[in-house]
């Protein structure tokens, strides 16, 4: 497979990889990853400690200093510990440096590692090496990701949970389930002389349909799953002084999301991260989308313009308490333009109708905005006393899954990819319970079960193929 543009072969796969595990940056401690068949022997020469004769036990610190090989120079006061294969993270012996938290500190060590024959890991070699050694499936790979980036304690308590496997158990229990009948059909086709009975329909049907509903069964959380993983992009327009940066504030000190870091933050559009109710809201507060004359305004306004187009959700604010005006209504044309209409009915692009000032005395026209948004939730806020925010949350969760929020207990699928391997599957199941009722030849109903499980290989991994883990490990930081 290739990785990076590099044939990822199996000799490579043989190569002894290290890596900076910790972020760039400066920190109390910063860790050294080893890993590959020669990590102890290739990080022995470098570590000193006082009883130098034998490689101290596996899963232990030891304290020592590691020492530049050719000059002798004392690179850093370390532990290190030595993890014999297979109980590492790769399977594989690993070694970790942990020194002082100093970028040059750690790239000295890594050079001294990587001149003793390592090579540099590639984004997410580490887990892909956990994944080919089998020590992790697919689902629990990509699920590493989805922990160290999870930015709500839903979506940390979700990637920890598909760590543990229980997505993936959850798979391979409708998996298995999916075998057993095409094993039984195949049987029954390959050695019909043998008196394997051919099963019949009213025993085939129940038995699919198990595995049916246990693909149904993922599915029917993976929507809310996918809001925790993914968040939702909401852009807060209207014209100033309506309010918008002050429902920002307000919906982000409801609860606010950890960020470490927010793409996207210019001196026109503020992005901030808001959680709502365990879905990071990514909320974007813009400057303006109306046309003007003004070079700087107009930076600022194509700015606001992509952000209202790439977002899931609209809020769109006016302030309550004055009649609508000329620019109010620019905005609304501009936003109709943009496919934010009544007549544009795809659901990823939701418009929310906001009337701020709730606390003042109101004065908008609402009908005229009901005219052109007819199915649009309409909530009247105020960011001073704080009416109205729960139910603008409600109308944006709402929105987004077209339903209301469930518990999130039974939610294990958060990811897209997941999700559409789903869906394929559940179509073969489908159409293998169709064949069976029409009474088709049982060879049609076995072809729709192989692929169906074929496709649930997809999330494990079993079945995946190389260009897809190339992708998924991709995403990854180098070091992990
Ligand atoms: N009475 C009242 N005033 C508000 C409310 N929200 C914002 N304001 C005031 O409206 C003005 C403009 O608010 P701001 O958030 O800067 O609006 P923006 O230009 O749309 O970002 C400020 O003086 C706010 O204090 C509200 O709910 N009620
Ligand atoms: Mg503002």
């Amino acid at each position: 497979m290739t990785y990076r543009g590099i044939r990822y072969n199996l000799a490579m796969q043989n190569d002894t990889i290290a890596a900076i595990a910790t972020p760039q940056g400066v920190g109390g401690i910063g860790v050294i990853r080893v890993s590959g068949s020669d990590a102890f022997a290739l990080v022995s020469p470098l570590f000193r400690r006082r009883a130098n004769d034998q490689i101290p036990p596996s899963h232990q610190l030891t304290y020592g200093h590691i020492i530049d090989p050719q000059s002798q120079e004392l690179l850093d006061e370390v532990l290190v510990a030595f993890m014999r294969a297979p109980h590492t993270y790769t399977r594989e012996d690993v070694v970790e440096i942990q020194g002082h938290g100093g970028p040059l500190v750690l790239k000295r060590l890594l050079r001294a590692v990587l001149a003793q024959g390592a090579r540099m890991a590639n984004p997410g070699e580490f887990t892909l090496r956990a994944f080919l050694n089998g020590r992790l499936d697919l689902a629990q790979a990509e699920s590493v990701m989805d922990l160290i980036e999870s930015q709500t304690e839903v979506g940390r308590r979700l990637a920890v949970q598909q760590l543990q496997g229980q997505l993936s158990s959850q798979l391979q229990e409708a998996r298995h389930t999916i075998l057993g009948v095409v094993a039984r059909i195949e049987a029954s086709i390959d050695f019909p002389e043998d008196d394997v009975p051919t099963p019949t329909v009213a025993e085939l049907v129940p038995i699919v349909s198990l595995a049916q509903r246990q693909i149904a069964q993922l599915l029917a959380g993976s929507e809310q799953g996918r809001l925790y993983r993914q968040g939702l992009r909401t852009a807060i327009i209207g014209r100033p002084n309506v309010g918008k940066s002050s429902l920002l504030n307000a919906l982000l000190r409801t609860e606010r999301a950890i960020v470490t870091s927010v793409a996207g933050t210019t001196r026109d559009t503020v992005e901030e991260v808001a959680n709502l109710r365990g879905i990071p809201l990514h909320l974007i507060d813009t400057a303006g989308i109306t046309p003007t004359d003004d070079p700087v305004e107009q930076i600022g306004i194509q700015r606001s313009r992509a952000a209202a187009e790439s977002a899931d959700v609209i809020l769109l604010v006016f302030d309550g308490a004055t009649p609508l005006t000329v620019q109010d209504r620019q905005i609304m044309d501009e936003l109709q333009a943009l496919g934010f209409g009544a007549r544009e009915k795809s659901s990823s692009r939701s418009v929310v109708l906001v009337l701020n000032k709730a606390d003042c005395q109101q004065r908008v026209e609402t009908g005229e905005l009901q005219e052109i948004w007819p199915d649009a939730p309409l909530v009247a806020t105020s960011t001073l006393s704080g009416q109205g925010l729960a139910d603008l949350e409600e109308a944006i969760v709402e929105l987004a899954l077209s339903g209301k929020l469930q518990s999130n207990e039974n939610v294990l699928v958060t990811s897209a990819r997941h999700q559409d391997a789903l869906r394929r599957a559940a179509e073969h199941i489908d159409a293998a319970i169709a064949s069976l009722q029409k009474n088709l030849p049982l060879d049609f109903v076995s072809i729709d079960l192989r692929a169906g499980y074929d496709v649930l290989g997809e999330v494990t991994g079993e079945t995946a193929s190389d260009d897809l883990l190339d992708k998924i490990f991709h995403e990854f930081c180098i070091g992990k």
